[in-house]
């Protein structure tokens, strides 16, 4: 169900986020802008598709999918990757591929807050939000 995660979510908390970006091969002057900001998320759906607006002082960044089906995205350091989400349980799950590369994004929701569980090879990032 998509539901529960509809609406604007707002950073309160990340774990390892530097270490992650590192392994996704992003570089310093990215991550030094990326660890100091708090982005907010904007979930949305309109018709079959879902909408993930995110916005901070640095940068803005949009994707529009349906559920299961690949598209292409240009992440926010640029990468360019095949991506697909699906609804697992009560976990959103988006994998982006690129360059024989994979990291997957684990979205849920425990006790009202979108817990955020960002994976490349070993390195996992735990970042939170609660609603705006
Ligand atoms: C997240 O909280 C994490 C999603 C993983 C994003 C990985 C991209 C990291 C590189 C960013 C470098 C660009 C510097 C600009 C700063 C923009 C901040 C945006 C960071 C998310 C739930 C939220 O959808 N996803």
């Amino acid at each position: 169900m998509i539901e529960p995660f509809l609406g604007t979510w707002k950073l309160v908390s990340s774990e390892n986020f530097e270490d992650y970006m590192k392994e996704l091969g992003v570089d310093f002057a990215a991550r030094d802008a990326a660890g100091s900001v708090k982005p907010s998320v904007n979930i949305s759906l309109n018709g079959e598709k879902v909408n993930i607006q995110t916005e901070s002082s640095f940068m803005n960044t949009v994707i529009s999918f349906k559920l299961g089906e690949e598209f292409d995205e240009t992440t926010a350091d640029n990468r360019q990757v095949k991506s697909t989400v699906t609804l697992e349980g009560e976990s959103m799950i988006q994998v982006q591929k690129w360059l024989d590369k994979e990291t997957t994004i684990k979205r849920k929701i425990v006790e009202g807050k979108m817990v955020v569980e960002c994976t490349m090879n070993n390195i996992v990032s735990t970042r939170i939000y609660e609603k705006a």
